[in-house]
């Protein structure tokens, strides 16, 4: 039996249907057509192993599902492990196709994370995509290391006390062929992103800035300019980083003030935000990012 699916033609509009049960306004939503999209483009097709998150909730009751390819259903540490196993099928019967682990920051940033780092080091032939919705929001939302200092969470009713793990450095240590950071605000460079990782060979990873209506108590309409201002303030930055030595830089932040973005959400109360701070660290990582590639540019 094939160990991943045949091309695709139509996998733009199927690797999420329509008619899902995903909330207005996801992020991880927009994020999967948008792959999708990129798959299509690229003449690829995907097999999806997907940890407990939103995004196997998404898949739906057997026999339905609402994605359009076949997707594995791992417990929450595993899905590193479990896509390195089917990748390596893969490449041992020359299939053609990727293996995608598409998980959430839960999955990510913590319980997956022994088996994430294990396949960085074993250079494993997977893509690995991390939609950050900074909460364990499939479980009512609890607090994640992904969470940001200030937000109010199921566990964290006063506001988290600790910041946001940083989550490309830790990866990047690993000096795994590519890194990326994603936001759909961006949508030519998502989609650039996402073509340079299907046209390389290793481990992978991409992380989404993906926001959460739900537990980010925002509103629908509002997701695609919260992280838009995440990425003009230096809240979330757009960079790559090319065998955890080179870096590029690709959306300059133009100075906007990060308010914007926590006024907008209620999990954010103005007790709990110190935006003196936020601005702060914003410029500092900034600058260190600057640094980094200024003085270890990505050629090409
Ligand atoms: C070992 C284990 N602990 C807890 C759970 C319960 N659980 C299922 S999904 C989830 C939250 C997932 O959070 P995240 O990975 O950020 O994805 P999101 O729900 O935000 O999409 C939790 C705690 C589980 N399935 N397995
Ligand atoms: S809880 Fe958040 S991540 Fe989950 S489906 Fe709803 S908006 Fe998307
Ligand atoms: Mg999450």
């Amino acid at each position: 039996m094939a160990a991943t699916a045949p091309v695709n033609p139509d996998l733009e509009s199927c690797l999420l249907r329509p008619g899902n049960t995903n909330c207005g306004g996801c992020g991880m939503s927009v994020g999967l057509t948008m792959l999708g999209r990129a798959l299509a483009e690229a003449g690829d097709t995907c097999t999806l192993v997907i940890p407990a998150c939103c995004g196997i909730v998404t898949a739906g009751a057997f026999p339905t599902t609402s994605y359009g390819v076949p997707t594995i259903a791992t417990t929450f540490a595993s899905s590193s492990a479990v896509a390195s196993g089917v990748a390596s099928i893969r490449d041992l019967n020359g299939e053609t196709g990727q293996v995608i682990c598409w998980a959430g920051d839960g999955g990510t940033y913590d319980i997956g994370l022994a088996t994430l780092s294990a396949a960085a080091e074993r250079n494993e032939n997977i893509i690995y995509i991390c939609y950050d919705n900074e909460i364990y929001g499939n479980t009512g939302g609890q607090r994640s290391s992904a969470t940001p200092a200030g937000a109010t969470t199921s566990t964290t009713p006063f506001g988290k006390t600790d910041g946001k793990k940083d989550m490309m450095s830790i990866m990047t240590a690993h000096r795994l062929p590519y890194a990326a950071t994603l936001s759909m605000a961006h949508p030519k460079d998502f989609a650039k992103k996402i073509a340079t990782a299907l046209s390389m060979k290793g481990m992978r990873f991409l992380l989404m800035h993906s926001p959460c209506p739900t537990g980010w108590k925002s509103e629908p309409a509002d997701s695609i300019e919260l992280v838009r201002i995440a990425v003009a303030s230096g809240l979330f930055p757009l960079y790559e980083v090319f065998d955890g030595a080179t870096y590029r830089i690709n959306v300059e932040p133009d100075g906007s003030d990060p308010a914007g973005y926590f006024d907008r959400q209620r999990r954010f109360r103005d007790d709990s935000i110190d935006l003196d701070a936020v601005r702060s660290a914003c410029t500092a990582n900034t600058h260190r990012l600057h640094l980094l590639a200024e003085q270890f540019p990505h050629a090409g």
